[in-house]
């Protein structure tokens, strides 16, 4: 075939495998299991089995075609207090044949201390194997908040958002963890080409700082972008295009405000030094797990990044966002007031889309 021909072509070709548009309308949502207390982490481990990691540390693996589920021995222990618990699990890349994974969780020090610590082992049957914990971030703090704790295993590296612990002194401190993301190696070590090594008086294993609290992490290999949403404080939710060695500017400056009222910092959203973010949500929708849809179920929502939110009282649960290669062009809230609390959301090898909530439920959606 000639160029000519083929440009003739691709327009057409282009008109009619554009896909159609999803219709929230002609959805619908099953409940597959409930009990997990509050669903942190979600992820398929083969084409019916998802491993399903609970708030109060427990580990469960999930038959979403019986609803059956068995509870997995040798689970490391964690904090639970208030916001720590259990975070986040992601597979090795190479999990099908090794049949390793990570899990962020609180790991305690002398009491009532903590901080965010990432833990491996290879899951076999339903117990654990060879465990380890790979990494204890420098982040530790008598307070149980903001560990952020998302988690993307991508190129060979473990990326991990850790939040300020309610420490707004840390995230511009290039010698402590809080309010970064970090970036090594699969087996823990710290990669010889990350943006700080070798600086004196600065952790090896930042990738970004100046983050309030990451609740949200994922890797979009199409676009090449490492996704984030973090909470602001009173209003300036974000969502963020991490960039090597990038600075995000918390505390100097936000989109948001002081919980009691009055500015944060400067009392500017961004200044020279910030990255800006390509979405900002005021009023907050608080942010949880993200991850960007690659699947068959719905053709036209491929590539698109689907957030999930917590900010019950306005009756939300999922947003939509199309990221058209520029900007953010479309957002959509899609099943308001239908899923609950919204803590991470996940997609089958079908391409349906499945959510967990702070109600202990793991939820599915799919055509009608
Ligand atoms: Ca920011």
């Amino acid at each position: 075939m000639n160029t000519r021909r083929l440009a003739l072509l691709v327009p057409f070709f282009a008109l009619y495998s554009r896909p159609s548009p999803v219709d929230s309308q002609s959805l619908r949502v099953d409940t597959i299991a409930s009990g997990f207390g509050i669903v942190r982490s979600m992820a398929f481990v083969s084409a019916d089995t998802v491993l399903v990691a609970s708030h109060g540390g427990d580990l469960h693996l999930l038959d979403v075609i019986t609803g059956r589920h068995t509870r997995v021995t040798n689970a490391p222990p964690t904090v639970t207090r208030e916001e720590a618990g259990y975070f986040d699990v992601a597979l090795h890349p190479a999990f099908a044949s090794n049949r390793t994974f990570f899990l962020s969780l609180a790991v305690g020090g002398i009491p009532p201390r903590s901080t965010l610590g990432v833990f491996r082992a290879r899951l076999i049957g339903a117990s654990l194997r060879d465990t380890a914990t790979i990494l204890r971030t420098a982040a530790w703090d008598t307070s149980a908040q903001h560990y952020g704790g998302q988690l993307v295993a991508h190129d060979g590296h473990l990326f991990i958002s850790i939040g300020d612990r309610y420490a707004r002194q840390y995230p511009q401190d290039m010698d402590a963890h809080n309010g970064k993301i970090l970036r090594i190696a699969l087996d823990g070590a710290v990669p010889s080409d990350n943006p700080f090594v070798g600086r004196p008086g600065v952790r090896p294993e930042i990738w970004s700082f100046g983050h309030r609290n990451p609740q949200g992490l994922a890797y979009d290999s199409a676009s090449r972008i490492m996704w984030e949403t973090e909470h602001g404080p009173r209003h300036g939710d974000e969502l963020n295009r991490i960039e090597r060695g990038a600075d995000y500017g918390w505390p100097r400056v936000s989109w948001g405000w002081e919980y009691e009222g009055g500015a944060i910092g400067a009392g500017i959203p961004i200044d020279s030094q910030t990255t800006v973010p390509p979405w900002v949500w005021s009023p907050n929708v608080a942010p949880t797990g993200m991850h960007v849809y690659s699947g068959r179920g719905f053709p036209a929502w491929r590539g698109n990044l689907l957030v999930g939110t917590m900010q019950a009282r306005r009756g939300l649960g999922l947003v939509r966002l199309v990221w058209n290669g520029t900007q953010i062009s479309q957002v959509e809230f899609l099943f308001t007031g239908q899923l609950g609390r919204v803590r991470c959301v996940t997609e089958s090898g079908e391409g349906w889309i499945f959510v967990g909530n702070d109600s202990g439920q793991v939820l599915m959606i799919r055509p009608r």
